[in-house]
């Protein structure tokens, strides 16, 4: 390993001292530059970003890798001009575990009516639904079956729910009735009552939670109408179309984890909407402790000529 090598960090939004102290003490022969630094540093070979500022990546001439801090990868094709080099995203079991965490809290939530109770509590109401339908009356329908969609699915299965799942290209996924690309979409939008968003955001894919989607959705099922958990992207969903679908009873509640514009403006009328969850992005942060690690053995591999892995395909966005 040559220890004049330099490892370029941009960390938007994060603690960028936790993320060079994480880097650092697994990559001890590295220095870590934090930009705007770095940025034509012919011995930086590796970079390490989150929503990197325009124009970063594109003037440094050894550049070999750019690793996203995060499992999507929307925030670096922002930029229009990157650097033609592989792109390697975030894949750990530390990830996915929590990402399946929340899907499972927000799909209990409104499975077991969690908002209702919380509201009668408030008003010292004791009032039980008597008629609690089982898992294995409703069915979740998983948008993306992609590592936490295959993942969220495989868990809540366990909890005896029925699964169906959404992708671009045709999957197979043990006990998941399976729908792929724009002809299974009518059907996988017919098939559940609660839908768990965990597609990246592509070209393809902005936008898809719109009014026209909701209203394929299916109207039947224990919860009355359809339930959207979003934890894929903001840019996924027409914020306007989903206070509206909730309105006309179109959709029945939904939990947002992410937003068309982050963080999500304290006038913004969903923070207050009764059938709306808001959480903060917050369904499973790249942990720097858990990640630098991975991320640096990447490199070393690389640098001993191992092929890299968790790798994006840049023509299909993800
Ligand atoms: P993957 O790339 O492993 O999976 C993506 C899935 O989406 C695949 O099944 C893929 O289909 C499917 N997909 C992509 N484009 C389309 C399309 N046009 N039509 C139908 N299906 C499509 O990603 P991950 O599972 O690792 O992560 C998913 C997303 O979750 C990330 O991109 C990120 O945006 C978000 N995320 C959010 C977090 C949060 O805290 N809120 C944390 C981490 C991730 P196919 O199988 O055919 O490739
Ligand atoms: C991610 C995220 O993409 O945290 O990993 O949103």
């Amino acid at each position: 390993m040559m220890s004049d090598e330099r490892i370029l960090l941009s960390a938007t939004g994060w603690d960028p001292e936790l993320w060079i102290g994480e880097l650092e003490r697994h990559a001890p022969g590295r220095e870590i530059v934090l930009e705007p630094d770095g940025a034509t540093d012919p011995s930086i070979r590796y970079a390490v970003v989150w929503k990197q500022p325009e124009g970063l990546l594109s003037d440094l001439p050894n550049l070999k890798v750019i690793f996203s801090l995060g499992a999507g990868v929307d925030h670096i094709f922002k930029d229009t001009t990157l650097p033609d080099v592989p792109i390697v995203r975030i894949v750990s079991p530390n990830l996915t575990a929590r990402m399946s965490e929340y899907v499972v809290w927000q799909v209990l939530d409104h499975h077991r009516f969690g908002s209702r109770y919380r509201s009668l509590q408030q008003d010292r109401v004791w009032d039980e639904i008597r008629e609690q339908a089982s898992a294995d009356e409703m069915t979740v329908g998983i948008m993306g079956l992609g590592e936490l969609g295959r993942d969220s699915a495989t868990k809540l299965k366990a909890l005896g729910f029925n699964i169906t799942g959404w992708s671009r290209r045709p999957q197979n996924v043990d006990g998941v009735t399976c729908y792929a690309g724009s002809d299974g979409f009518g059907d996988f939008l017919g098939s559940a009552d609660i839908f768990v968003v965990l597609l990246p955001l592509t070209d393809a894919t902005r936008g898809i939670l719109n009014s026209e989607t909701f209203r394929r959705m299916t109207k039947r099922g224990p919860l009355g109408a359809p339930v959207l958990i979003n934890a894929g992207r903001g840019g996924l969903q027409v914020e306007a179309d989903i206070i509206a679908a909730l309105d006309d009873g179109l959709l029945s509640a939904v939990s947002l984890d992410v937003f068309e514009t982050e963080p999500l403006a304290k006038e913004s009328p969903l923070w207050t909407h009764p059938k709306v969850t808001v959480t903060p992005h917050a369904a499973a942060a790249s942990s720097a402790t858990k990640l630098a690690g991975p991320i640096v053995e990447q490199m070393k591999a690389y640098d001993r000529g191992e092929p890299l892995t968790n790798l994006v395909d840049k023509s299909a966005g993800y």
